[in-house]
């Protein structure tokens, strides 16, 4: 990877930034990476070693293993818990002193937009703190046994729904699921009435979410890419910027407004 400090910022992002009135910045799990929060696609660990992230993270997977999947996510919502904003967050939630409109559209199911400062924020994908019931789709807002989930790599049993009695799931959207609907149109129109839309740290692998950086590019969006490795956004990006966030987004912004 190249060293943090020989990445220079064009200045026709520089300037578009600068006079941006309206920007959306699309994140994936690659933001949270330097908090210490592994990646969608990094190596899956402990008990859950064995599958692939697109196979536990479906309603199939839940029916056929509730137990097993219940406690994938409590594992990783306890890790987010244990975690901190990192410098690519915060940058991102200064970008609000500049600019007038700064529209957060994550993929992360995890609350570390909100901790950093961020306030319009998008989950494209639900979160990790919204359990609701797999039957009733009502929240619950229930005490989720500790004890029990500090068991680290046990299994553990979802709780139950107290209206239907039925079994409460992870409040995120899984494959072959669709996103909430209102939050999909805010996303669609945000990117329609941005100027510039900066993308950091996804692959762009999951779908619609991917698709709105092939939008933004149809209606001549000015596009930057943050990612330390390439990925099919970059055909779209007007400048690309190969390097993490934590050492990018602070780079941009001081280039911008030091
Ligand atoms: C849908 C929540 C309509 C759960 C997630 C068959 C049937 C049904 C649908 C499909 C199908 N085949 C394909 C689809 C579409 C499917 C899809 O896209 N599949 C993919 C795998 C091909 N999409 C869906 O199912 C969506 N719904 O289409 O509804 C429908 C409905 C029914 C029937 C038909 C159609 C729902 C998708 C939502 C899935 N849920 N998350 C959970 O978290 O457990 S997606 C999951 O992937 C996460 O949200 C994650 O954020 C997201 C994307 O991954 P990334 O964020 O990009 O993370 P990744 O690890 O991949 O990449 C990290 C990047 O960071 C890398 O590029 C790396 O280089 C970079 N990086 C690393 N370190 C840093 C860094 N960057 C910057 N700084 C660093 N330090
Ligand atoms: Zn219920």
């Amino acid at each position: 990877m190249s060293d943090k400090n020989d990445i220079t910022i064009p200045v026709h992002a520089i300037r578009r930034l600068q006079c941006s009135e309206n920007v959306v910045v699309l994140t994936g799990a690659g933001i949270s990476a330097e908090s210490g929060i592994p990646t969608f696609r990094d190596a899956m660990t402990g008990l859950w070693e064995n599958y692939r992230a697109e196979e536990l993270a479906t309603p199939e997977a839940f029916l056929r293993d509730r137990n097993m999947v219940w406690g994938w996510y409590e594992q990783r919502r306890r890790e987010v818990m244990t975690k901190q904003p990192n410098i690519g967050h915060s940058a991102l939630a200064t970008l609000g002193k500049y600019i007038n409109e700064v529209t957060v559209i994550t993929q992360n199911v995890d609350d570390l937009h909100e901790r950093a400062g961020s306030n319009r924020i998008l989950h494209l994908h639900g979160n990790l703190f919204t359990p609701r019931c797999f039957d009733c789709d009502q929240l619950w807002n229930g005490m989720i046994d500790y004890q029990a989930a500090q068991s680290s790599n046990k299994e553990l049993s979802p709780p139950i729904c107290p209206h239907c009695h039925g079994f409460v799931r992870p409040g995120v959207v899984w494959f072959g699921e669709f996103l909430p609907e209102d939050i999909w149109r805010k996303a669609e129109r945000a990117v329609k009435n941005c100027d510039l839309i900066i993308i950091v740290g996804t692959s762009g692998l999951v779908y619609p979410a991917a698709g709105l950086v092939a939008m933004a590019n149809q209606d001549e969006k000015y596009i930057i890419q943050i990612n330390p490795r390439e990925t099919d956004h970059d055909k779209f990006a007007d400048c690309v910027l190969r390097g993490s966030a934590g050492t990018i987004l602070p780079k941009l912004i001081s280039a911008a407004w030091a």
